[in-house]
């Protein structure tokens, strides 16, 4: 077998299509077609979730699923009639109709108002040596959302999108293969939309009408077709299901949703010391302070640099006493070092646990400890080792960790030398040894897992730290990721430059995040590389208030990119958006739990909420934060007016109160103190008061800040930091807002689950109501909850 580096075999061979059924025979799950030699299934999970499968050599793989959280099997039995016709065989389910052409196999589903979608064209499948494919029809007005991490706006309409993992340094919006791979989309047009998950870890590719138009085209490297059909219509279903599948995010500690500050790197303890105070005695919240690779002795993972930072036990309480939490990165490349005492490489050598080449001799590569050997984490051994390795950090009290490099990110030589980007050879064997399920899974090569490395690395890490940190909740952020990364970490979209542009398509980059079953996302807010001026850092400090995960970093050799080193001004815009994050985390923290029960994104795309409404199909500068607030942020130099879509119903302008009727674009005055930010009718938002840390005190003031409309709402609230919620140890407080004749109610029902929140001030208030309030003391009303 040739060694494959960095370059896949391309293949230029025709096409052989599938031909006609011959039989169909079905249990209470799987329907199962017979053609020539080849096999398709269908299965059924639930009503809007179907699995297709088809093979052309008419044996299926045996299957591992590395995204997938539920066999077939163990999804309750749906029921469904199969009806066959001369020219047809008909399935149906409560919500949709699969209809599969005798003559060629060719699928298509229908809702119940028999519009079709997710439509075969004539070719339908094919295959070629090594490679499957599908083609299916793009319906007018449809458009193409998700995919994962992407550069770009919203649409992906008439774009190729390739899954495969790399390190997307110096990315644009034309950039393809990015440091995620997850091969999801979803399709929507007005009344109807499915998502796709296509159920592969090889190399694939979506071409979405590029080829041709009005045609959408998948295709894997692999011997089998396997993809997931789910029915929607709208998006919050299709995610909801989607979510089903391949998992939702556990909550992670209340901390992380505050600000996180870092910087490659603060690289010693004074350094690091004074960042903390500078924070505190200037009054601008910080949560999280994250150390990169320069706190490490030589770039050695789990070891600490001893002149640099000589005590890191001590200076890490000493943060902790003052608030923060420390946030060490992690690579994955061990430091190839014979015979030097270095534990990592030495356990790592003894128990074979360094990916070795198909020939059996060690790989290694190039990256920031110079060569170095790469654990196998795919190997429940290593992984097992490897979580444990992350109990030196948490015993000195490291609250959570950052993982990078991990596509794997390697060179061929040593950096600085001119090298080129490397992976392991695509034959250089993976895993094996897991048992998930009962079914022994043999080991697998490169080719196949690549998409899954960075993936396994962040599972091991989520995995030791909940081993290592007394039932705390993990927080864990990683570069690379594959479907169903949500489950262990968090993602940033990595290296970004401190562009307008880059801060304009952070919006849509973090909404198809969202909308790929992925809501704990961030960019570097000021941009990684690059040298923000302070009118971009104070536009970019408004949107990063928005970004579910609110970090601030920058590269070696640019300049300082921390909120006060711009002045006054700028240092003021800073503190009032950070400000107004920390005031509004009871909002955020219950769009946390939202995410984690129902795939909601946290932050949307105005489609989310209007998928009905063509205007916002390709709308991708304006976002949801959840359902109520709504930001058109500035992100051009020298713009102070933009104009702002408000869709259908009752708008309030969140700083100036005033009320829009939608659908209507309006123009906003945006000077540099304001981002644009609206409030949907019947909001209502919860609020707290200003800390310096999440966790600086307990909650004493509650505020419920209601506008007019009708609306229900659920207020989450727990400890915050201990995994008991997931015993229900929790307050979710209902509250309704209604009209009635001539007045508005407000209703705070009953509480659900077992925690009792701290004895606090609760406080309505109410917003753009007019003049006429409560009676007792005016504009606000206390109460007790
Ligand atoms: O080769 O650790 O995307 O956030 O600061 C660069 C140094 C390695 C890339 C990450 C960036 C991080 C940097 N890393």
């Amino acid at each position: 077998m040739p060694q494959y580096f960095g370059k896949l075999p391309i293949n230029h061979q025709p096409w052989t299509t599938i031909g006609n059924v011959d039989a169909v025979t079905w249990n209470n799950k799987t329907i199962n077609f017979e053609s020539n030699n080849s096999r398709l299934t269908i299965t059924i999970l639930a009503p809007n979730l179907i699995r297709v499968r088809f093979a052309p050599t008419g044996e299926f793989m045996p299957r591992r699923s590395w995204a997938v959280t539920l066999d077939d099997a163990e999804w309750t039995t749906t029921p469904f009639t199969v009806r066959e016709t001369q020219a047809t065989v008909e399935i149906e389910t409560s919500q949709i109709r699969v209809s599969v052409q005798q003559q060629n196999c060719r699928i298509t589903c229908f809702d119940k108002a028999k519009r079709p979608f997710a439509e075969d064209t004539e070719t339908g499948m094919g295959w070629r040596m090594g490679a499957v494919a599908v083609w299916k029809q793009i319906a007018a007005d449809e458009h193409f959302y998700g995919f994962g991490e992407r550069t770009g706006f919203l649409d992906k309409l008439s774009e190729v999108k390739t899954n495969w993992t790399i390190d997307a340094l110096d990315y644009d919006a034309l950039t393809d293969e990015m440091y995620q791979a997850i091969p999801f989309f979803m399709a929507l047009r007005p009344e109807v939309g499915y998502g796709i998950f296509f159920n592969t870890t090889f190399w694939s590719q979506f071409d979405i009408g590029a080829e041709q138009p009005g045609v959408w085209k998948m295709e894997t490297r692999s011997g089998e077709l396997d993809y997931y059909i789910i029915y929607g219509p709208e998006p919050a279903q299709i995610l909801n299901t989607y979510t089903q599948l391949t998992g939702r995010m556990p909550l992670p500690p209340k901390w992380a949703l505050g600000y996180h500050q870092c910087r490659w790197s603060y690289d010693s303890e004074i350094v690091v010391r004074e960042l903390a105070q500078e924070f505190r005695q200037r009054r601008i919240p910080c949560d999280v302070i994250h150390l990169d690779i320069d706190y490490m002795q030589g770039f050695r993972v789990f070891t600490w640099s001893s002149q640099r930072f000589p005590n890191p036990a001590k200076l890490i309480s000493d943060l902790a006493q003052d608030g923060f939490k420390t946030v060490t990165i992690i690579d994955p490349g061990v430091k190839y070092e014979p015979e030097a005492n270095y534990h990592v490489f030495d356990q790592g050598i003894e128990n074979d646990y360094f990916v070795r080449k198909a020939d059996g001799e060690l790989f290694h590569g190039y990256v920031w400890p110079d060569k170095a050997v790469f654990p196998d984490f795919l190997r429940p051994d290593v992984s097992n080792w490897w979580g444990d390795l992350h109990k030196s950090l948490t015993d000195i009290g490291v609250a959570g960790i950052w993982n990078d490099m991990n596509e794997p990110a390697i060179n061929d030589r040593p950096f600085g030398d001119d090298g080129n980007k490397i992976w392991f050879p695509l034959d250089a064997p993976q895993g094996g040894g897991e048992d998930k399920g009962n079914i022994p899974v043999s080991s697998s090569t490169h080719i196949e897992v690549h998409n899954l490395y960075g993936l396994i690395m962040a599972k091991a890490c989520y995995e030791g730290l909940e081993r290592h940190r007394n039932s705390e909740r993990s927080f864990v952020l990683t570069r690379s990721g594959y479907a169903g990364v949500q489950r262990w970490s968090s993602v940033w979209m990595g290296d970004n430059h401190s562009l307008w542009e880059h801060l304009e398509m952070s919006l849509p980059m973090l909404c198809n995040m969202g909308l790929s079953g992925v809501g704990f996302v961030g960019c570097d807010i000021g941009g990684f590389a690059g040298n923000a001026t302070g009118e971009l850092f104070a536009r970019w400090m408004q949107v990063g208030m928005l970004y579910p995960l609110m970090r601030g970093h920058s590269a070696m050799s640019t300049a300082r990119h921390e909120p006060w080193v711009f002045g006054d001004r700028v240092e003021n815009i800073c503190r009032e958006y950070i400000n107004l994050r920390y005031q509004l985390l009871p909002y955020i923290y219950s769009l946390f739990w939202e995410a984690a029960t129902t795939g909601a994104p946290i932050l949307r795309p105005l489609l989310y909420h209007f998928p009905n409404d063509p205007q916002t199909c390709t709308l991708y500068d304006q976002v949801f934060l959840g359902a109520s607030l709504m930001a058109a942020p500035i992100y051009r130099p020298g713009i102070e007016h933009r104009s702002v879509y408000l869709p259908l119903g009752t708008w309030y302008d969140w700083w100036s109160g005033e009320c829009y009727e939608g659908p209507i674009h309006i123009l906003a005055h945006a000077p540099l103190e304001r981002m644009p930010l609206y409030v949907r009718s019947g909001a209502i938002v919860p609020m707290q008061p200003v800390k310096q840390y999440v966790d600086e005190s307990p909650l004493d003031e509650i505020r419920l800040r209601i506008w007019p409309g009708n609306n229900e709402y659920q207020l989450f609230e727990d400890d915050g930091h201990t995994s008991k919620y997931q015993d229900k140890s929790f307050a979710l407080t209902n509250i309704r807002v209604f009209t009635q004749t001539s007045k508005t109610v407000v209703e705070i029902g009953a509480r659900e689950g077992k925690w009792t929140p701290p004895t606090r001030e609760a406080i309505v208030e109410l917003v753009g109501f007019g003049e006429q309030r409560f009676p007792d003391d005016g504009k606000q009303h206390r109460l007790e909850f």
